[in-house]
């Protein structure tokens, strides 16, 4: 992969702003296709990038040789000095043209097959096993960030370079949903991996409708955190299938070992993708 310039991409329209920076779709003017740009800025350290970014690009790189199917392809990253102190680096994706969100909101009723549901589910826990494996949480994951191919392929975008980003993210005030975020990371308590899982956990009940766990138990609440239980009215968990109807025995089992407060305790994307309730897809699928 070289480190071009990016003179050979002509930005066509602002895909999001956010956190991150922002997003681009463009022109890759030597084969005619599309593509996203991901503009970061980074203030310089003493010697140019700060460690960190370069060792968090240089994963993102050496993710690639793994062509994993449910991740997006990164095809070029070029770096421009703005100034002595900031860099700008330019991520270029393979471009995907919509996003889970929307193509959930296109869906005519009465919604998704249970069946494709579950497809897509399989790509989505495939991409995030893969990026468990590889020591990357995602945070953030939500169906604006989980594209959607044409031909139905599912594939995960915006993750990594969490940690370098963070401190721009702290000064973009910016209203971020957190509808997605894992009690964890909400009582800002010790988080990992498992907070992947309880986003997973509600794109699935979305996929199908809503749900409710109710107070979790005094020996689940962690202690790291200023919150007590107490601030919460006690409340018993709601039956899943009043608000997913649709969902079956499996899927509702698979689902609560997904939304379990305690993150020890929550299924992981590995556990999750041998959950009898993919056995029953057919060979070669996801
Ligand atoms: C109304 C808020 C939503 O091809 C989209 C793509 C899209 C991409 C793509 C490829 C690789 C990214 C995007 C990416 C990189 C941060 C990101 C944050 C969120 C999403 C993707 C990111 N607004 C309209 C629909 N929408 C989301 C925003 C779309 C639609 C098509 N194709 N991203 N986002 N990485 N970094």
């Amino acid at each position: 992969m070289a480190m071009g310039r990016c003179e050979q991409y002509e930005p066509v329209a602002e895909i999001g702003i956010g956190a991150y920076g922002t997003v681009f779709k463009a022109r890759d003017l030597q084969s005619g296709k599309f593509v996203a740009l991901k503009n970061v800025r980074f203030q310089n350290s003493e010697n140019g990038l700060p460690h960190s970014t370069v060792r968090e690009v240089a994963l993102l790189k050496r993710l690639e040789n793994f062509d994993h199917p449910n991740v997006v392809r990164l095809m070029d990253v070029c770096t421009t000095t703005r100034t002595e102190r900031e860099t700008k680096v330019t991520l270029v994706f393979e471009h995907v043209d919509q996003d889970l969100k929307a193509f959930l909101e296109k869906t005519p009723p009465p919604g998704l097959p249970a069946e494709m549901i579950k497809d897509m589910m399989h790509q989505f826990l495939s991409g995030l096993d893969f990026l468990h494996t590889n020591c990357i949480v995602h945070r953030d994951l939500k169906p604006e960030n989980i594209l959607v191919t044409s031909s139905g392929q599912v594939k995960l975008a915006d993750f990594g370079l969490a940690r370098v980003y963070s401190c721009q993210m702290a000064l973009t005030p910016l209203v971020v949903t957190l509808w997605y975020r894992a009690p964890e990371v909400l009582l800002q308590s010790a988080y990992a991996t498992p907070v992947d899982l309880w986003s997973v956990g509600c794109i699935f009940a979305e996929m199908f409708r809503r749900n409710l766990i109710g107070l979790p138990p005094e020996e689940d609440w962690p202690l790291d955190v200023s919150l007590p239980r107490c601030a919460f009215a006690p409340c018993s968990p709601q039956p899943i299938e009043r608000f997913v109807p649709e969902i079956d025995t499996l899927g509702i089992q698979l689902l609560l070992e997904m939304l379990t407060f305690n993150p020890l305790k929550r299924i992981s994307a590995f556990q999750a993708l041998h959950h009898q309730y993919f056995q029953d897809m057919s060979a070669g699928e996801g």
